[in-house]
């Protein structure tokens, strides 16, 4: 009787160890797992911060980079040192174009490098374009299309109070058909049809 009250002791004592033995075991299966999360988090944590500082270091130096480069070459290349295609005179930035095209295209294909076809308001703005296109035709900002003798330039700039440098007998609407304006090869203005190819001047502000 007291043999067998032991022994059912002995096996509540046996399963109740069993059962510890296994709870400490999944206790100890989740705390790696857990300290395993909490590792990768902080390694990740850790490279995250790293690349972010190192960005945020890399935006610090650019704009010093760029300051430094344009201060230097601001003077031998105003209109931008990327782009020594861009003339500069007189506060402005002039592009002559190498290849011919309609007036349309070459309005189109100024405004594509954020600049305009050229408006010339001036004898200072004449002679510089004069003498830069000598020999050849290029177009300019100056159109009547909207109303037939009634000539406008594109920026808004009022014709009738302006500056003008037209070829004696020029704009003639030759042909009922002469809506755009050109310099002409002596420098002089005149004005053929719109869709006549020929070289364009376009014109911008100063980068910033
Ligand atoms: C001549 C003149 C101009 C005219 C051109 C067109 O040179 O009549 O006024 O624009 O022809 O080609
Ligand atoms: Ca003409």
């Amino acid at each position: 009787m007291d043999e067998e009250h032991l022994h059912d002791d002995l096996r509540v004592f046996k399963d109740r160890n069993f059962f510890q033995l296994r709870l400490r075991s999944f206790f100890t299966v989740y705390l790696l797992l857990g300290l395993f999360f909490v590792l990768i988090i902080t390694l990740f944590a850790v490279s995250l911060s790293r690349v972010s500082a190192i960005s945020s270091k890399l935006n610090e130096v650019q704009p010093e980079r760029k300051q430094n480069f344009s201060d230097r070459d601001f003077l031998l290349f105003p209109c931008g040192p990327g782009s020594r295609e861009w003339e500069y005179f007189n506060g402005k930035c002039y592009y002559f174009s190498l290849t011919r095209m309609s007036w349309y295209k070459a309005k189109a294909q100024c405004e594509e490098m954020h600049s305009q076809l050229v408006i010339i308001n001036s004898y200072a703005k004449q002679n510089f374009v004069m003498f830069r296109t000598r020999n050849e035709r290029f177009w300019i900002g100056l159109t009547d299309e909207n109303s037939e003798g009634e000539w406008e330039w594109i920026d808004g700039t009022d014709y009738k109070t302006t500056f003008t440098f037209w070829k004696e007998g020029e704009p003639n609407n030759s042909n009922n058909n002469e809506d755009c304006a050109h310099v002409w090869i002596s420098g002089k203005w005149n004005d053929v049809y719109c869709t006549y190819e020929c070289y364009y001047i376009c014109e911008k502000p100063l980068p910033n």
